[in-house]
């Protein structure tokens, strides 16, 4: 299934995980395979603050897990706020497949996961203790573009590390996608944001092509951003010019608001085109095409 194969996904530490999502694919993975075992190396990565275990926590210390998986023809499964289970991309793909729903949010996600056999363990580690802890010393909440997560970290290095939202199409044009997060850190207790949420954080339509986002969700979930970049295609634009429409879009709606806030767009169609736009410089993203390469690229930004 690598043949022909076009494998995206946000910032730059998206490249180890669409190599897995790659192998996936070239062992005979479907897509759906494949992007839950790209989304499952962020989420295993403990020095990733903003991804599954070692995720920074909420204000009140639990580190709470979002994510969605999506196939092309209407397949949808999230779960929001989540909790002690590393792999929410996992969790997200059972509840596509085994009920009759396509999210499941807080206790009823996290007793879901239980009962299908994920492993229960504390996701907070020592490190996001402490920078929870240093946090509470001031309590503002103010997220830092292109490093929502980051406090301790320092600027440009390179454990700078966020949401990853996967795309994928194979050879015949079919698609999907993937989008896993432990949101902003410090945000309070029961926030959900873009990610987890199907027409904000993930759309993938089969002809049409697919959106994710990345950044401060709240700018995202008001405009249903990544629905709106695959309206905007359906329309006839190109992957590129719908990414920059909706990023006009927020920033029109929005602002002195958005000042000094990062949301960032990627967008393939089923022909391979890759379109990516975002407010602020400093998004990255991976590209890997059917050979298995993967380029870092920067993506253009509004200012
Ligand atoms: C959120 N969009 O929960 C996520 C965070 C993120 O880069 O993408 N950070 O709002």
């Amino acid at each position: 299934a690598a043949a022909g194969a076009i494998i995206l996904s946000t910032w730059d530490f998206g490249a180890a995980a669409n190599a897995a999502a790659f192998a996936r694919m070239r062992a005979g993975g479907s897509l759906i395979d494949a992007v839950e075992a790209g989304g499952m190396v962020p989420e295993a990565d403990p020095n990733n603050h903003s991804v599954g275990y070692s995720g920074y926590p909420d204000r009140d210390g639990h580190v709470t897990l979002d994510a969605v998986i999506m196939d092309d023809a209407g397949g949808v499964g999230a779960v929001a706020a989540l909790e002690n289970t590393t792999h929410a991309i996992s969790v997200a793909r059972r509840v596509m497949e085994r009920t009759p729903h396509t999210m499941l949010v807080g206790e009823g996600a996290t007793t879901f996961a239980r009962e299908q056999g994920f492993p229960q363990e504390k996701l907070l580690t020592p490190e996001a203790e402490k920078a929870w802890r240093d946090w509470l010393k001031t309590s503002k909440y103010q997220p830092e573009a292109n490093s929502e997560n980051r406090i301790t970290r320092t600027p440009g290095g390179a454990l700078d590390h966020d949401t990853i939202g996967l795309l994928a199409r194979t050879l015949d044009g079919r698609m999907a996608g993937a989008c896993t997060t432990s949101g902003m850190a410090f945000k309070m207790r029961g926030r959900v944001g873009d990610s987890p949420q199907v027409g904000s954080g993930l759309y993938v339509k089969a002809g049409v092509g697919g959106a994710t986002s990345t950044g401060l969700g709240e700018e995202v979930t008001r405009v249903a951003g990544s629905a709106r970049v695959v309206a905007s295609m359906r329309a006839g634009a190109t992957p590129q010019k719908a990414c920059e429409d909706v990023v006009r879009h927020i920033a029109k709606l929005r602002g002195d608001a958005i000042r000094g806030v990062q949301v960032g767009f990627l967008a393939l169609d089923p022909h391979g085109n890759v379109g990516a736009y975002c407010l602020l410089p400093g998004f990255t993203y991976a590209v890997t095409d059917a050979s298995g390469t993967t380029s870092i690229r920067k993506a253009r930004s509004l200012f």
